[in-house]
């Protein structure tokens, strides 16, 4: 991809039809094109591969869209969610489209704060705010909304949400005990019920098992994508990493699968070359904590930026989403639906009390990704991810591991006092 080329297409006549403040909106394109060219097109070494994760972003506001807006036309329903809980496998089995929903922008939050407190969090604020504003083709173009109750800002933002999009709620529980099992069993089936109404469609036993296989190979390509970044060297930047990721919530599930793997086919390749991304020395950081939405590049960009390089995201928008798979040899719908609950009660979000498995899991991930360090990376505000950084702070003191904690938001204010922190990190680690 030619830096200098690049730019993010604009779709100014179908914007227009999808409600949106054209004109704001597309200053925000510009400013997304060029903060995308300084990240991500001046990286060196980059893969041939992700040419295709560059279109993607190219096509964000337009080319995704007309498919989406195609597929609506032809009565296929479209979802937006805010959390990895909400199983894709449903709506896909009734032929729908599940998008994640960006709020990982600045930019939006000054339209958040019009009618939410300042003091939330910023990822809560940036998403209403990109509806609030009309500066979101995404949130135009869905159907519905399915929001969740992890956290509090989230559950009574919905409230709000729900008089500018039809907005649903699904009960997450907070405890992993039978009773919160069933519970969950419980919501699913209303998810699937609703998902129905809304498609005109019945999910059947054939149609969810074929949506479990898309959603697993999405999730096995994935897997196999960190898997390769592992090796040391790695042959990848994190950043490009963390982009897939991100992608990974609004491609088309099959093609991005397909697109996934043709990336690692060259990452092997790489490897066996002895290729290294940044260079063969470079001190390899972990990432742990709360999701980093579409465009929030801010952590990775400023710890590769001072040489180092990012091997892993203990994260939503990275392992937590992609880690399990589901069975696929369910047989009738009871069966698949208590696997997909299953499947979807191993995740570890910080909402969960006791979450002795995410402390685990961190030091899992630590050792697979051959890391040298952590970085716990939290949003102002979340105090679920907030309070569990001390536990993990622990972990990583009584198993010798570098460990720092960042919580930020998406301002660019605090940027030279995390780089000032990052770059001791990394002297720390190199001793
Ligand atoms: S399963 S991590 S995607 S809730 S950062 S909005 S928790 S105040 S994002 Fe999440 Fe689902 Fe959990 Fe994953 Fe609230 Fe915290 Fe903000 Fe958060």
């Amino acid at each position: 991809m030619n830096a200098e080329s690049f730019e993010i297409k604009a779709y100014p006549e179908m914007w227009k039809d999808l409600g949106m403040d054209v004109e704001r909106f597309d200053k925000m394109r510009l400013m997304l094109g060029e903060i995308y060219r300084k990240t991500y097109l001046t990286q060196k070494n980059r893969p041939v591969k992700m040419a295709y994760f560059d279109d993607m972003v190219a096509e964000i506001h337009g080319g995704r869209i007309k498919e989406i807006l195609a597929a609506r036309a032809e009565g296929h329903p479209v979802i937006g969610t805010f959390c990895v809980y909400i199983p894709e496998e449903v709506v896909l089995a009734a032929g729908g489209i599940c998008v994640g929903l960006c709020g990982g922008s600045q930019g939006s939050v000054p339209d958040a704060e019009k009618i939410l407190p300042r003091n939330i969090c910023p990822m809560v604020k940036s998403a209403f705010g990109f509806k609030a504003g009309r500066i979101c083709p995404y949130f135009q173009a869905v159907d519905f909304v399915y929001g969740e109750t992890t956290c509090d800002a989230k559950k009574k933002t919905w409230e709000i949400l729900d008089t500018m999009v039809p907005t649903y709620v699904m009960e997450i529980p907070q405890m992993k005990k039978q009773s919160d099992r069933d519970m969950w069993l419980s919501e699913v089936k209303e998810f699937k019920a609703k998902v129905e109404e809304v498609a005109g469609k019945e999910v059947t036993v054939e149609g969810l098992k074929k949506a479990v296989k898309v959603m697993n190979g999405k999730r096995r390509a994935l897997q196999r994508l960190n898997t390769l970044r592992h090796t040391k060297p790695t042959p990848i930047s994190g950043k490009d990493v963390l982009l897939v990721e991100q992608i990974a919530f609004y491609d088309e599930p099959v093609r991005f699968a397909s697109q996934v793997n043709e990336l690692c086919d060259e990452l092997e390749l790489r490897i066996a070359a002895g290729e290294a991304v940044p260079s063969k020395e470079a001190v390899r950081v972990m990432v742990a904590g709360v999701p980093m939405a579409l465009p929030n590049w801010k952590l990775h960009h400023l710890v590769e930026g001072a040489g180092a390089v990012i091997v892993n995201e203990e994260s939503c928008i990275g392992t937590r989403y992609y880690k399990d798979l589901m069975a696929e040899d369910g047989k009738d719908m009871e069966t698949i639906l208590s696997d997909l609950t299953k499947r979807y009660m191993n995740i570890d979000c910080s909402c969960f009390t006791p979450n002795n498995e995410r402390i685990e899991q961190v030091l899992k991930e630590f050792r697979e990704s051959g890391a040298d360090g952590i970085i716990h990376y939290s949003l102002q505000f979340c105090h679920t991810y907030n309070i569990e950084e001390i536990r993990i702070r622990e972990a990583c003191v009584r198993e010798g591991i570098p460990y720092m904690f960042i919580e930020s938001d998406y301002s660019p204010e605090d940027v030279g006092q995390i780089q000032t922190r990052v770059e001791a990190f990394l002297e720390q680690i190199r001793g």
